[in-house]
């Protein structure tokens, strides 16, 4: 609830002028309640007009991305980079490529982005961009002229100081290896800190790929230390989604000694009794986004492991899985309340969030009330930037670190930021309410370097 008088006055006039982007308000709103005790702290906030600033993106581009298909025929899609908060750092976010982006979803997961690399400790402001591109079936020659169309655009807004985005949903290492090319050739200038997620060929670094799931799983063995002096040592555990996030996930739950039941797809679900094998995973994503097996889908997973069950249908089923942990890491508002509902009737205790803004409010508020701990997003999957940082500061520095020493300092730096969330929480007198935690947390340095720079 919105009682403070200011919030619910910024959040009013976001929502008139925003009506149609339901996503970015959802996010706002979010934060907002999170940060109502910490604004009744400082009336210098108010004053300096700084919640209305925080909500409005320091900048918007949107482009058109014209590119030709294997048949010969002109696609134009559309493209876009928010620019959302640059207080702490370069504008630092991901590049999604879907069919469901539209400036609304990148607005919230820009606005999301600038509080989550606040979190990391690490000097990076907050942005977000993609088109509304769909790599699935496409040719690898067709992804490579969407990218370099992409790209002829985007570069002029983006650089090692100024905006560098890595990949989200649909956009890997293949892309993120033809928008570095045609950066180089545009610019003439390797920039290695321009662009995360690079092979490792070119400045890339070692474990971003796993980056964002073993530090969800790092996060989250945080917790159930801190919280129930236990582990993920015998552990059942659902996922949601087979992309990049799960893929990486299911990895290290099973290096920790947990079992992961079932995952998912956009067309349905399989569910492993031997434990789901992130190798089958990383077969079936590479086949998905090979262009050559068109209609590839999770149900593949089968062949490869015949005990296992595929269920056609809503990937959703997952959550009616008896299990510990859920963990879900497919996209935004994927587990509703009903799926809450059954997770908490089937014993589940922990739910992590590896994708951005998976749970709908109603059923976060459900989790929370019904004793599951509740690990939102913005921190349980910061992993992922946060090795992007380190990329950066390999590029910078010109070296290359070992696999151990990246997964050593994700590890280091997700357990620390538990408890960073796990504090503020429990000096707001919130203890155990973990999105107010990272809400807070996150928020205090980007308000703090704000108020340091002036109205701009
Ligand atoms: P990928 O494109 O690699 O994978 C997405 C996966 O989710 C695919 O398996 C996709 O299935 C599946 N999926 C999408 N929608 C649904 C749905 N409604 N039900 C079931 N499965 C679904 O993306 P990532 O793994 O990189 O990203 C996943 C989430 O994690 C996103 O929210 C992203 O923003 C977030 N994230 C990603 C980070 C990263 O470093 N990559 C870092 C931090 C957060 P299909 O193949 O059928 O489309
Ligand atoms: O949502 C995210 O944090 C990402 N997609 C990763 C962004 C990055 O810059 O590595």
């Amino acid at each position: 609830m919105l009682t403070n008088e200011y919030l619910k006055r910024v959040y009013d006039g976001l929502a008139q002028r925003n009506a149609n982007e339901p996503e970015f308000l959802q996010a706002v709103r979010e934060v907002l309640e999170s940060i109502q005790p910490v604004v009744e702290k400082h009336p210098e906030y108010e004053k300096a007009g700084l919640i209305e600033r925080l909500v409005e993106p320091e900048r918007i581009i949107t482009f058109r991305v014209p590119w030709v298909d294997d048949q010969g025929k002109v696609q134009v899609n559309r493209g876009y980079r928010v620019q959302f908060n640059s207080a702490i750092g370069p504008y630092k976010g991901g590049l999604r490529f879907h069919p469901s982006v539209n400036q609304g979803i990148l607005k919230f997961l820009g606005f999301e982005q600038t509080f989550k690399n606040s979190l990391t400790t690490l000097p990076m402001g907050g942005g977000k961009g993609g088109s509304d591109f769909d790599p699935h079936g496409k040719s690898d020659m067709e992804v490579m002229r969407f990218c370099q169309s992409f790209m002829t655009e985007l570069y002029r807004h983006i650089g090692q100081f100024v905006d560098c985005p890595a990949g989200d949903i649909g956009v890997g290492g293949r892309e993120v290896g033809y928008m570095f090319g045609q950066y180089k050739r545009l610019t003439n200038s390797f920039q290695g800190g321009m662009l995360t997620g690079k092979g490792l060929t070119f400045g890339g670094s070692l474990a971003r790929t796993e980056a964002t799931g073993y530090g969800l799983c790092y996060f989250t063995a945080e917790a159930l230390k801190c919280m129930r002096n236990d582990s993920l040592e015998g552990k059942t555990v659902v996922i949601s989604g087979s992309g990049n996030v799960a893929i990486y996930a299911v990895q290290k739950v099973s290096q920790l000694g947990g079992k992961v039941l079932a995952c998912s797809d956009t067309h349905g679900w399989v569910e492993d009794p031997d434990g789901i094998d992130y190798t089958v995973l990383e077969h079936v994503y590479n086949k998905k986004r090979s262009g050559h097996d068109k209609g590839v889908t999770l149900a593949m997973y089968v062949d490869e492991k015949p005990n296992a069950v595929w269920h056609e249908g809503d990937g959703r089923g997952v959550w009616q899985l008896p299990c510990d942990i859920a963990l879900p890491c497919a996209r935004e508002n994927t587990l509703l309340l009903e799926d809450a509902q059954a997770l908490v009737a089937n014993g589940c205790k922990v739910v992590g969030e590896g994708a951005n803004m998976p749970t709908t409010i109603e059923a976060t508020t459900y989790f929370q009330e019904n004793g599951v701990a509740f690990m939102p997003g913005k921190a349980a999957n910061a992993g992922g930037v946060l090795v992007s940082g380190l990329e950066m500061s390999q590029n910078a520095e010109h070296l290359s670190w070992t696999f151990e020493e990246v997964d050593g300092k994700l590890e280091q730096l997700m357990r620390g930021m538990f408890h960073n969330v796990d504090d503020t929480a429990k000096e707001y007198g919130q203890e155990g309410n973990f999105v107010m935690g990272a809400n807070i947390a996150g928020f205090l340095k980007v308000a703090d370097a704000m108020l340091a720079q002036g109205v701009c």
